[in-house]
């Protein structure tokens, strides 16, 4: 920043300013969204809504200060914005804080969210106040409810026994999404496996919509989210191939993206938690039986991560069976082990050594022959190391070698001639395989949304009807809500023992609830209609206002929370409800806000509160901070940033709109003219810069301006000179996406009212002819030619221009050109080679 006077709070007082501001706002609520009878365009601005887990902190205050410049941004541009808010009020973080200090999860929560709310006031946000929603509220979770008993009308919602995630510390299930490195997402525990009865929701119905919907996403998000749901999602293709075993009269399914190598199969490993391991090893002898129950044990408490690592060392159990290879009919010994998951793929491989790392670990480990079937060559050519040798597996393309037919041809060609050669024989047929599982939604804790289901001894499982929706929670008081592997809700005797809606027996109610990602996965399309009584929403308002324009939240929910709102959206759309299946047109992640290189966090000591900064700089300054600090992607280190620079760039803004002596309304065109250009170039700049997300050139540019403008009043045009009213209003109105007080401020010193409203004045384009300077063209170092052109033109064209001069052109002749040295605007050197 250029040198600024001293800070002069006398005058401008942000305390004041904010006093002044907070009540005609509250009072006036310049961002209730039109609802009907507004002619204007739409636009649906949407922030990820927060938890209500304490006051807001610096990194809610980064999203929101970045959300509202694109919020109030479309609102100056003449749009009808819809820039809502509300909060993620089920959850864990509420309910264990309760068990901790022996409260009512719903008070506390109810009490953070007042807090919240207040200093999202505070801060100026621009959300619509008429729309807030909570989930914890039964208005909001009755609509979970309503859409858990269509998913499960149509099949979407179901329950299975299965091995689960379990985490021991919150003794409760978790979803894969929620283990991360092996570890409990929220308490960094290590997470072991249960076998459970548990609800699911089936996103793998939408496996191949979810993957290639990110196609049609590409460029409106980032590309590290859309690469990270490729991987979750994790498609991959190859081929089903049955093996028979002998003893046993149905064969085995084995899922492989490498069927070219069947030939070099030299033995089989199924999971060792697999049922089909169970079965085969019941038929073993005593000492195998008595090792397999050993190993299994040990292995239950591992987790995924741990099981497909390459560095571990491999484990296993020969269960005394063969398999039967259909290709060559080899006897191959069937072992148990831990690297092969039971739930992926079939649970079961074919082994093939020479040519998969973690197959040939086990081969080495347990003796097994290595067979060579691919000849794989290095860049140049030569022959690589034989796996046997050297313990590294070929893994790349290469030419089929000790392979029957298929010796000779490319992988892809074996590829699929094998599947071919399987197919004819029905042995085997081409496959998917994808790495994502069905979304476990079932939780054995009491802050959720109830599983609006009654367990009757004749009808089974029957969703509670409309009308008796919503299944309230009973109250917390007197139920034991610590976690202990069961739902607290069973204890809750009046409220579990119900009456079967379709036969009138006496029935249970489920008592688990849903994990909050549920509430999350729609809240979107509530905000249109947030009181509605009969429906989640209205298809007319969703038809309206959705899918949302721009979506600004942490990249920390890449994965979880965007997947399940991607599913939820093509579930509705398929019950009718929506007319579109993605529901986020485009995503900014804006990044985090560290302190001296690291996370913030109480026991790391270097936590910045948001309320001593606010106190301290003034909201307008803690905002301007957030959009200056550089593109919005990136993590702001907060002992880097200056606050204090801020503020007094603000003072000195405002004192601009306080030094015009011209009145409201006056006709700028006889203004200084060369004021007027750079005021109207920073208007039209700006709005593209908000719109390519560069928040922070947009500030550094109405510095600029600024500064421009206070020479015009001290030394030039003066203070009376209408181009120096309209530099001050334009600040205003700019200002007003970053710096709202300081902006309404301004705006009502030159005589205006509610400057979040006023749109941007238009650009006056003969304005933005600027004045040119004129550019030489040398040919080795001798000046050739001459043009004019704009003092800020790009080095690219002018380089163009330079190079399609007829002086350049006659000096070079057919010599072609070996560099070009371009210094903007005023020189330009070509070296002919
Ligand atoms: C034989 C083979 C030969 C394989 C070779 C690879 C290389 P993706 O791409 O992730 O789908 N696999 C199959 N089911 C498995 C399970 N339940 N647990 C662990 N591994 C399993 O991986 C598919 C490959 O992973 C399959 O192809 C199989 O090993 C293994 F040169 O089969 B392959
Ligand atoms: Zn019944």
């Amino acid at each position: 920043m250029t040198e600024t006077p001293a800070f002069d709070d006398a005058r401008y007082d942000f305390h004041a300013i904010e006093e002044r501001w907070l009540p005609v706002w509250e009072e006036r609520q310049p961002f209730r969204s039109g609802r009907e009878n507004d002619a204007r365009p739409t636009k649906y601005v949407l922030d990820m809504f927060p938890y209500p887990s304490g006051d807001l902190h610096m990194g809610h205050a980064e999203a929101y200060a970045l959300g509202d410049v694109i919020a109030r941004h479309w609102v100056q541009k003449g749009f009808n914005v819809l820039h809502p808010i509300g909060w993620d009020s089920f959850g864990l973080p509420a309910e264990n804080a309760a068990i901790k200090r022996g409260i009512d999860p719903a008070g506390w929560t109810e009490d953070n969210i007042a807090q919240q709310l207040r200093s999202m006031k505070r801060y100026a946000c621009s959300f619509d106040w008429d729309r807030v929603l909570m989930t914890h509220r039964p208005d909001y979770y009755r609509w979970n409810q309503w859409i858990f008993t269509r998913m499960f009308e149509k099949g979407l919602a179901y329950r299975k026994p299965s091995q689960v995630n379990w985490c021991p510390n919150d003794q409760t299930v978790l979803a894969n999404e929620q283990v991360v490195g092996g570890l409990c997402e929220r308490c960094d525990t290590p997470v072991t496996k249960k076998k459970l009865t548990q609800w699911y929701f089936k996103v793998t119905e939408y496996a191949d919509e979810l993957l290639d919907g990110l196609e049609t996403l590409r460029g409106a998000w980032p590309d590290k989210v859309i690469a990270m749901q490729r991987n979750w999602i994790g498609r991959s293709t190859g081929a089903d191939v049955k093996f028979r075993i002998e003893g046993r009269d149905e064969p085995i399914d084995i899922y492989t993206t490498r069927p070219d190598t069947l030939h070099g199969a030299t033995f089989m490993v199924v999971a060792v938690d697999s049922e089909l391991a169970a079965e085969l090893a019941a038929d073993a002898d005593e000492e195998t039986r008595a090792a397999f129950a050993t190993y299994l044990e040990k292995v239950r408490g591992e987790s995924e991560i741990d099981r497909l690592s390459t560095e571990r060392e491999k484990t296993g159990v020969f269960l005394q069976r063969h398999a039967v290879n259909p290709v060559n009919g080899e006897r191959l010994p069937i072992w148990a082990s831990d690297y092969v998951l039971a739930d992926y793929g079939h649970g079961a491989i074919m082994a093939v050594p020479a040519h998969d790392q973690r197959d040939l670990d086990f081969a080495k480990a347990m003796d097994l022959p290595v067979r060579t079937v691919l000849d794989c060559r290095d860049e140049d050519g030569a022959e690589l190391p034989d796996p046997a040798e050297s313990g590294v597996a070929t893994t790349g393309d290469g030419t089929l070698v000790n392979s029957g037919s298929l010796d000779g041809l490319a992988k892809a060609e074996a590829i699929a001639a094998i599947i071919a050669e399987l197919d004819a024989a029905g042995t085997g047929a081409e496959a998917v395989n994808y790495r994502l599982r069905d979304w476990l939604i079932s939780r054995q804790r009491y802050w959720g949304t109830p599983i609006p289901i009654v367990h009757c001894d004749d009808c089974g499982e029957v969703p509670v009807p409309d009308d008796q929706l919503p299944v309230v929670l009973p109250p917390a008081e007197g139920l034991d809500l610590k976690p202990k592997g069961q739902s607290p809700l069973a204890a809750a005797t009046d409220w579990v023992n119900t009456t079967c809606p379709r036969c009138g027996a006496a029935a249970l109610r489920d008592t688990d609830t849903m994990d909050t990602f549920v509430d999350s996965s729609w809240y979107f399309l509530r905000y249109l209609d947030p009181t509605n009584t009969d429906a989640p929403f209205d298809v007319e308002d969703a038809k309206r206002w959705a899918p949302i324009d721009q979506y600004v939240g942490g990249v920390t929910h890449a994965i979880l929370h965007l997947l399940y709102a991607r599913f939820f959206t093509k579930a509705l759309r398929d019950m009718g409800m929506v007319d579109f299946g993605e529901p986020f047109s485009a995503l900014l992640n804006q990044g985090m806000v560290q302190m001296d290189g690291s996370a913030m966090s109480k026991s790391r000591g270097n936590l910045v509160r948001l309320s001593e900064q606010l106190d301290e700089f003034g909201v307008d300054a803690v905002r301007l901070t957030m959009a200056f600090a550089g593109p919005p992607e990136d993590d702001i280190d907060w002992a880097d940033v200056s606050p204090a620079g801020s503020a007094k760039f603000l003072a000195r803004a405002w004192r601009l709109a306080r030094d015009v002596t011209s009145e409201p309304g006056v006709d700028p065109a006889a203004g200084d003219a060369a004021l007027r250009a750079h005021t109207h170039r920073t208007l039209k700049d700006s709005q593209e810069l908000v719109e390519s997300f560069r928040f922070n050139v947009v500030v550094a540019r109405v510095m600029e301006l600024v500064n421009v403008t206070r020479k015009a009043i001290d030394s030039g045009a003066g203070p009376a000179d209408p181009a120096v009213r309209e530099a001050a209003e334009v600040v205003a109105i700019l200002l007003s996406l970053v710096a709202p007080y300081c902006a309404e401020d301004m705006w009502s010193m030159l005589g205006h009212e509610d400057v979040a409203l006023a749109t941007y004045p238009a650009v006056d384009e003969s304005l933005l002819v600027e004045e040119t300077v004129t550019c030489i063209v040398q040919v080795k170092g001798k000046v050739r030619d001459r043009l004019e052109v704009a003092p800020g033109i790009g080095e690219d064209e002018l380089r163009e221009l330079a190079l399609a001069t007829d002086g350049a052109r006659r000096a070079i002749g057919d010599a072609g050109i070996r560099a070009v040295i371009v210094r903007a605007p005023k020189l330009v050197n070509i070296v002919p080679a």
